[in-house]
């Protein structure tokens, strides 16, 4: 008998879905566990710091706050608008610029807003094609073609992975295109914006800038600043190289108001009726932490991922853009093919406990089956770890995909070399463990 079935009395007639809710907070346990254990390099992700965390268990999260503060549809919200109306200002502060919108859900839900204010049915948007790194956003079946709108594809130098300049302004002046959008989820180098610019204006295009992957870089000035370099306005997810929420954000400079007035309508009520107000809030947390923290934060994001990259590369990992030190970003990609392809060496990391994911490389066809690997650092280095344990790290990777070291024998000592990382860094009270789970029984 477990001590679930303890606290369940013989005549509760739901026992049987009581031992089911017990069994789903067990899996997240275990969840929590699994990463405790394991060496995390998904690109896209990352922890939170315990106060933003705190946030997501507040009563926030049981209410409503439809419109904007101090013009709700609700009662009840007088402290929701507070916090809504700091998290706008420190979102202003954070990255310089005239406008902030909190209330998008998630980064694709930022990006139907930007859509839904300033795209209409059929009208043509520059991007970069999936195939070379786009995001999901882009395609057919995502969120142009629940807008209805039709890509134009930037030429890309795939040696470079950067945005082919020249080729790039011949496609913008012949096909004039209603908006140029920027932005990768396979992200290693700064777009070409400043060099795009004057051909975006001649056109009458706007610039639209996708900083998901980002977002944290540019908070910490490290990267670009797309809102002054040519870019009108930037939809982000808030919870990759930016530590918060699982959240959106929108941000914009320079244009008028009633262009503001159709971003707003865009996130409320164009694609969200209610914005998740306990991820508001503990993004607005977020957003202090970065403005205190944010910029020792990129830069370390950025050192080790190129360390990761010269390591991996100096133990014979086809590690792209080795003449341009691998990366400015937190990520880098590295070709697999001649170890098995994408998804068998994700695999074989998965069962020893580093996890990453399989990812198409340019020139791939195939999502399932790519070429790739996509290497990110904003967890490891959230966890305090430096550049010599990105030669651990290294290391350990080689064991696995070029060595071909069993699981069972590597495992415990990726375990013990994770369970010796498990602090929190760059946020106040740093030392949590950011894993540490609750239990009510
Ligand atoms: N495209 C996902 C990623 O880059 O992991 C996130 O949206």
């Amino acid at each position: 008998m477990n001590k679930y079935e303890n606290t369940v009395t013989e005549s509760d007639k739901n026992v049987d879905t009581f031992k089911i809710a017990s069994k789903i907070r067990d899996l997240a346990i275990s969840h929590n566990k699994l990463f405790e254990e394991s060496i995390p390099l998904i690109a896209s992700e990352n922890l939170l710091s315990p106060l933003a965390k705190e946030m997501l268990i507040t009563d926030f999260h049981s209410r409503y706050a439809e419109g904007l503060p101090k013009e709700r549809y609700y009662e009840g919200n007088r402290f929701v608008d507070e916090v809504e109306l700091e998290a706008i200002e420190l979102a202003k502060k954070l990255f310089n610029v005239d406008f902030a919108d909190v209330r998008p859900t998630s980064g694709t839900v930022a990006n139907l807003a930007v859509l839904k204010a300033f795209a209409k049915h059929g009208d043509k948007i520059a991007t970069v094609s999936l195939d070379d790194g786009a995001h999901i956003s882009t395609a057919e079946f995502g969120a142009f073609g629940v807008r209805g709108v039709n890509p134009v594809f930037m030429p890309f130098n795939r040696d470079e992975m950067n945005i082919d300049i020249d080729n790039t302004k011949k496609v913008i002046l012949n096909e004039k295109p209603n908006i140029v959008l920027f932005g990768l989820s396979l992200f290693l180098f700064p777009p070409p914006i400043k060099e795009l610019a004057d051909t975006i204006k001649e056109v009458g295009a706007m610039g639209w800038y996708d900083g998901a992957h980002v977002l944290g870089l540019i908070a910490g000035g490290k990267f670009q600043d797309p809102l002054h370099e040519g870019c009108n306005v930037l939809s982000a997810s808030t919870h990759k190289t930016f530590p918060g929420p699982q959240h959106g954000i929108l941000l914009a400079s320079g244009m008028e108001e009633n262009q503001y007035k159709k971003l707003r309508s865009g996130a409320f009520p164009g694609v969200t009726s209610n914005h998740h107000l306990h991820a508001m809030a503990s993004l607005a947390i977020t957003l202090v932490e970065e403005i205190e923290f944010g910029k020792k934060y990129a830069e370390a994001m950025i050192n080790n991922a190129k360390a990761l990259g010269e390591s991996l590369y100096n133990k014979n990992f086809k590690v792209l853009c080795p003449d341009k030190e691998f990366t400015e970003s937190h990520t880098i990609a590295i070709n697999v093919h001649d170890l098995g392809g994408g998804e068998i060496c994700a695999k074989k990391l998965e069962e020893s406990g580093i996890i990453v994911n399989k990812n198409m490389l340019p020139g791939d066809k195939s999502a399932k089956h790519p070429d790739g690997i996509r290497i990110g650092t904003p967890e490891i280095t959230r966890l305090g770890m430096n550049k010599s344990d990105m030669n651990i790290i290294a290391e350990f990777i080689k064991r696995i995909l070029i060595d071909g070291i069993a699981p069972s024998i590597i495992k415990k000592e990726i375990t013990d070399f994770k369970r010796s990382h498990n602090k929190i860094s760059y946020c106040f009270y740093e030392g949590e463990n950011p894993y540490k789970y609750y239990r009510l029984v």
